[in-house]
């Protein structure tokens, strides 16, 4: 390994490991080292900020840390977004469409939320962004008021997935399913559920949300 790409793969589990610990100045601090060192904001993203945050999804899990402490290092996370933002968005191309987005109701992760925010910005398209805890009666009067072609769903809860389900039968009784289409994404979701409730699309990350968004506004 050469020794740049192995100064790049430290300041990375640095990242990581701040992050982790929650350490939201010292995030921001290492995001902008990277950045210095010409890192691609993609793989600051995946590599440290994510990375780092998969640790804390895994440590929740088996309640090694509590509420307070995944706080923090979403806190954390956040801050190292922030410094990327700029890049992430001018790292995709040009193409156009209106999008609403949000987290469903009853759900407070916005994290990848955010992300794909940011990369829909950049990847030019109109994004109207709802916020989370958003019923699925507004993403559907925000649609249509806007006359957006997409609407863009995250969730982060098995409790709340059931919420896109809904979004998508209102459009379908409402006679709006071709002309809105929706796209869902978010940790506990799998592509077999979103075919299931009948979703236009479903997205892995925030990358492949560009993808099928500008797929959608093509047709
Ligand atoms: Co909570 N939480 N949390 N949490 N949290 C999870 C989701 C959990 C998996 C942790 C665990 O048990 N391992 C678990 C859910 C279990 C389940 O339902 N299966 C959980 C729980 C249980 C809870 C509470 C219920 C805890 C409690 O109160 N007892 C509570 C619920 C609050 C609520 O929402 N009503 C809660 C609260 C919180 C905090 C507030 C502390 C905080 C959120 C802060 C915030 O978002 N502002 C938090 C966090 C940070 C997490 C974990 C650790 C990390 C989530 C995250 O930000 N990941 C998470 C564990 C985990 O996921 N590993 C966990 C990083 C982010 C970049 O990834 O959001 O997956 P992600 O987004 C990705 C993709 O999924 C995709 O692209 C993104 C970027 O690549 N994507 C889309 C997401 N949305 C998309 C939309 C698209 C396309 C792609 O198209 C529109």
């Amino acid at each position: 390994m050469s020794n740049s790409s192995n100064s790049s793969n430290s300041i990375l589990q640095q990242i990581a490991e701040e992050l982790i610990n929650g350490e939201e100045e010292r995030v921001a601090e290492l995001t902008k080292a990277a950045i210095g060192q010409a890192i691609p904001a993609k793989k600051i993203l995946e590599e440290g900020l994510i990375a780092g945050m998969n640790v804390i999804g895994a440590r929740f899990k088996q309640q090694e840390i509590f509420l307070p402490e995944v706080l923090l290092s979403a806190k954390a996370m956040s801050a190292g977004v922030e410094e990327i933002r700029p890049l992430l968005a001018s790292e995709s191309s040009v193409t156009a469409g209106k999008v609403i987005l949000g987290t469903v109701q009853g759900d407070l992760h916005d994290i990848g939320k955010n992300l794909v925010s940011i990369m829909l910005k950049g990847a030019g398209l109109e994004i109207i962004d709802l916020g989370k805890d958003v019923s699925a009666a507004k993403f559907v009067e925000v649609a249509k008021k806007e006359n957006a072609s997409v609407i863009g769903m995250s969730a982060l809860l098995t409790t709340t997935m059931p919420v896109m389900s809904e979004v998508v039968t209102l459009l379908r009784e409402q006679g709006l399913s071709d002309k809105i289409k929706t796209v869902v994404g978010g940790a506990p979701l799998t592509r077999e559920w979103a075919q299931e409730i009948g979703a236009s699309a479903y997205s892995a990350d925030a990358g492949s949300a560009v993808e099928m968004v500008k797929e959608l506004t093509r047709n």
